[in-house]
């Protein structure tokens, strides 16, 4: 089903805004914010929303810190009320004419989730990308209630990049963020500077991206009440209104200059390709990126041909050239991934009809961008960007720990799928029970489940200064980004697969699968590392019929941190598992 949905607001209405900054180093790296229900306008056609917001905001103001300049953040949780989000599942997955609920707001005939309704603001924040004690990373089971407050230092011990903050509660965080708790968080370093970089507005703008859903009243109008709403075919929330910086569809006023614009994907499920459109055409060639998950690559990237692909949680650095562009000359950007996103390739020059409402992309509308005269400008891009890492050797990686966890989804009767990891060891000859065959070339290896839920034993120990490698077998029908805490990767490789899963493979804890290291036949995707991923990630998607290997080394903090799958109504039904980071003079007294 292609045929076109007519929007129920008007896009490019409202101004851009731009968060209120909160620049640590004006307050002696001591701030104070407090966590608070509020009210938002997402669209000047829409009334006030109820939110919860980070000083009451949506986004919450961005922080920004200084390399090597500690920040201490009192997190004041004034939250008031109960979570002001209808959640619902609809009772089916498309409406009469064929439309899936999701595209259209309203409850569509679901009923309001009580438990949701009842959740009464307990919070933990977790600085996405910080490279932060165990203590104050935002454990998803530390607390803290209305009336509580909890004080985090965070170190900065890092290198610029854009990070995030949000709610991460177990099993809710998905409505937490999606009420509005989420904010981001900017360092910026020496580097940067040498580099000549746009620095603050209006010239480096943040771009927080986030796809929400509203109510509507008895006479079809639409509410401001944000509406979380999924069907029994698919888990995720997949809203239609894309807002920016928390304006549905917005427009920026450029001048005819380079632009340094932070994108970070701050949707719940969904994964967005940008392509920049002029009078229809991409002009993807407008963009070179710079940065991603943990900031600057080595060397100025191209995007790749089909357009910027950001899954849940991931960033990109992008400097946008309007420079030679007159007054009055529109670019819209707009998103070709439809949902649930699986990595199949949309070209870009096809980008003006990549509305489809029966893969939940309504409206591939994401913002505008207005030229307005101004003087022109154009500063030269460096060519060499990052000095401070490179790959791995293979010389590096010898003996290199490895870890192997599949990806994997569950079905379960009377109840939504369960899209969980199994952290997989390797079995000897003798394990007669259910197992992972992996064949590479000559070579097989039988694995079994060491663990599947979040509050199984911790299998993963990884040692301080030690590079690890990471294998991440998907053995679904989606995409995944899979977010460690800590220390940033590098992503290693991506390498088709097929594989057979028998009927009840997936069971509780055990799986048996059959995985071999080649292409599957209806297989479409490229499996390739694009140069936009050559840096330091925090955040990589592992697509279907792939196995994923990033490298990984821990360096700093010891303690409990966990990696989980970014697409929160996974992470919040178990998608999600503990590691332990330890010195390496204490591994010989490790259990
Ligand atoms: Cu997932």
């Amino acid at each position: 089903m292609t045929r076109t949905l007519a929007a129920p607001l008007a896009p490019f209405a409202d101004a851009l805004p731009v968060p209120q900054r909160l620049v640590a180093a004006q307050q002696h790296g001591q701030l104070s914010v407090p966590i608070r229900a509020g009210a938002h306008r997402f669209h000047r056609d829409l009334p006030e929303s109820a939110v919860w917001g980070y000083d009451g905001r949506v986004p919450g103001p961005t922080i920004e810190a200084e390399r090597g300049q500690p920040v201490t953040v009192q997190w004041r949780n004034e939250l008031d009320g109960t979570l002001p989000v209808v959640v619902t599942t609809a009772p089916r997955a498309a409406d009469a004419s064929g439309v899936p609920v999701q595209c259209v707001p309203g409850l569509s005939g679901g009923t309001p989730d009580q438990d949701a309704a009842a959740l009464a603001g307990h919070t933990v924040v977790h600085l996405h990308g910080g490279l932060v004690p165990a203590a104050y990373d935002g454990w998803a089971e530390n607390l803290f209630a209305p009336g509580q407050h909890a004080v985090f230092h965070y170190p900065m011990g890092q290198r610029a990049g854009l990070l995030w903050y949000h709610d991460h509660v177990m099993g809710v965080t998905r409505f937490g963020v999606y009420a509005g708790l989420a904010g981001l968080w900017i360092i910026r370093d020496r580097r940067e500077r040498e580099l000549g970089l746009p620095e603050e507005p209006p010239f480096e703008v943040p771009l927080l991206i986030q796809d929400r859903n509203f109510g509507l009243d008895e006479s079809g109008r639409l509410t401001g009440q944000l509406v979380h709403k999924t069907d029994p075919e698919v888990m995720e929330a997949f809203p239609p209104f894309t807002a920016v910086n928390g304006k549905v569809w917005p427009l920026l006023e450029v001048q005819p200059a380079t632009y340094r614009f932070r994108v970070l994907n701050g949707s719940n499920a969904r994964t967005y390709r940008l392509v920049l459109l002029r009078d229809g055409e991409p002009e993807l060639h407008r963009i070179t990126q710079i940065g991603t998950d943990h900031g600057l690559l080595r060397t100025p990237a191209s995007l790749p041909p089909d357009g910027l692909v950001l899954a849940s949680a991931e960033r990109a650095d992008l400097l946008v050239d309007f420079s030679d562009l007159a007054p009055g000359s529109e670019l819209t950007l707009l998103n070709t991934a439809a949902a649930p996103f699986d990595g199949a390739p949309f070209r870009a020059a096809n980008a003006y009809s990549a509305a489809d409402p029966g893969r939940m992309l309504p409206y591939p509308h994401v913002m505008r961008f207005r030229v307005v005269p101004g003087p022109a400008t154009r500063p030269a891009i460096p060519g060499e960007l990052a000095t401070d890492y490179r790959l791995p050797s293979p010389d590096a990686l010898v003996g290199a720990p490895r870890r192997t966890i599949a990806l994997v989804e569950r079905e379960l009767d009377g109840e939504p799928n369960m899209l969980t990891m199994r952290e997989l060891v390797i079995t000897g000859d003798d394990h007669t029970g259910p197992a992972v065959t992996v064949t590479d070339g000559e070579q097989t290896t039988r694995y079994r489940a060491a663990a599947a839920h979040f509050e199984d034993a911790t299998t993963f120990f990884p040692m301080l200064d030690r590079y690890e490698v990471w294998q991440l077998i998907n053995l679904t029908d989606d995409t995944h980004p899979i977010h460690v805490h800590l220390d940033p990767f590098q992503i290693l490789s991506r390498r088709p697969i097929r594989y057979q899963i028998p009927e009840h493979g997936i069971e509780d804890l055990s799986i048996t699968a059959t995985v071999t290291l080649e292409r599957d036949p209806g297989d479409e995707l490229g499996h390739t590392i694009d140069d936009n991923e050559r840096g330091l990630k925090d955040t990589v998607r592992v697509n279907p019929n792939e196995i994923t290997e990033i490298a990984v080394r821990f360096t700093t903090y010891s303690g409990r941190y966990m990696y989980h799958c970014h697409i929160l109504e996974h992470e919040d039904r178990d998608m999600m598992r503990p590691f332990v980071t330890t010195p390496a003079e204490l591994m010989p007294f490790m259990a």
